[in-house]
Parts: C-alpha cells; sequence; structure tokens
C-alpha cells in the first residue's frame, strides 16, 4: 500500500510538472493584423519562467528568431529562415529577440520571464540596436515600456 501510494505520487508529481510550464505563440508575420510591416507579434510577451515560446512564420519572407540578448546563463538561439523554432526561457529576466534578415526594418520583439532583473543592460543593449536601424527604430522602446 505504501508503495503504491508513492508510486501514485511519482505520477501526480510529473503531471503538476508538465501542467506549470506553458507554450506561447508569437507569429513572425510580413503584414501584421494592424497593417504595419515585418512585426512580431506579440511583440512584448511575459511568461513565467520555464516556459516555452514557440516562434511561427505566417508568411515565407526570410522569417528568422535571432535572440541577442538573454539573461545571464541562458542559451541564445538561432532559428532557420521561415522555420518554427520552440525556445524554452529557463533564467528569469528580459530577452531581446530580431528577425535576422529585417532587423534593421525594426522586426523586434521583446520577451519577459518572470522579472525583469537585467532591464538597465536590455535598455542599453536595445538602444543601441535601435541606432542601426533605418525604420522602426521605437519599436525595441515601445515593446520595453510594457515591461512590468
Ligand atoms: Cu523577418
Amino acid at each position: 500500500m505504501k508503495k503504491l501510494a508513492l508510486s501514485m505520487l511519482a505520477v501526480l508529481t510529473s503531471l503538476s510538472f508538465g501542467a506549470w510550464s506553458a507554450d506561447h505563440e508569437v507569429k513572425m508575420m510580413t503584414q501584421g493584423t494592424e497593417g504595419q510591416s515585418l512585426v512580431f507579434e506579440p511583440s512584448y510577451l511575459k511568461v513565467a519562467v520555464g516556459d516555452t515560446v514557440t516562434f511561427k512564420p505566417m508568411q515565407k519572407a526570410g522569417h528568422t528568431s535571432y535572440s541577442i540578448f538573454e539573461p545571464s546563463g541562458a542559451t541564445p538561439w538561432k532559428a532557420q529562415p521561415d522555420m518554427e523554432i520552440k525556445v524554452k526561457l529557463d533564467k528569469e529576466g528580459i530577452y531581446l529577440v530580431e528577425c535576422f534578415v529585417h532587423k534593421t526594418l525594426g522586426m523586434v520583439a521583446v520577451l519577459q520571464a518572470g522579472k525583469p532583473v537585467n532591464l538597465a543592460e536590455a535598455k542599453q543593449k536595445a538602444a543601441e540596436e535601435s541606432a542601426k536601424m533605418m525604420v522602426g527604430k521605437d519599436r525595441f522602446e515601445k515593446a520595453l515600456a510594457q515591461v512590468k
């Protein structure tokens, strides 16, 4: 009986681990739903530490999800053009994401896992990147303004 209780506990524990981490979706769009060109939707997303985010290309235009800034200890990612990628945000803080092909056209996103422990560094990196953009220079700033 004790053995059965223990194995039941093991099953329950593994089930609840599965339920704790959610998957979120970010679309990579040539034309956004509000008419803007070259966007991640949403361009700001807050998740729990340990959640996953799936980047989905909605049109073929060479869209790629590259992380250009992560919390310390987090693994950077680079998706292939027009390919979906699922990433796990297992470190707390802000992640900055760009489409490699359209980064100078403001195709960027901000992800937040848990508390924004690296917000100051993220803002600095975002400002450096925004200075290189031809259009959409304010997109990082607008997304970062939503961090809470
Ligand atoms: Cu793109």
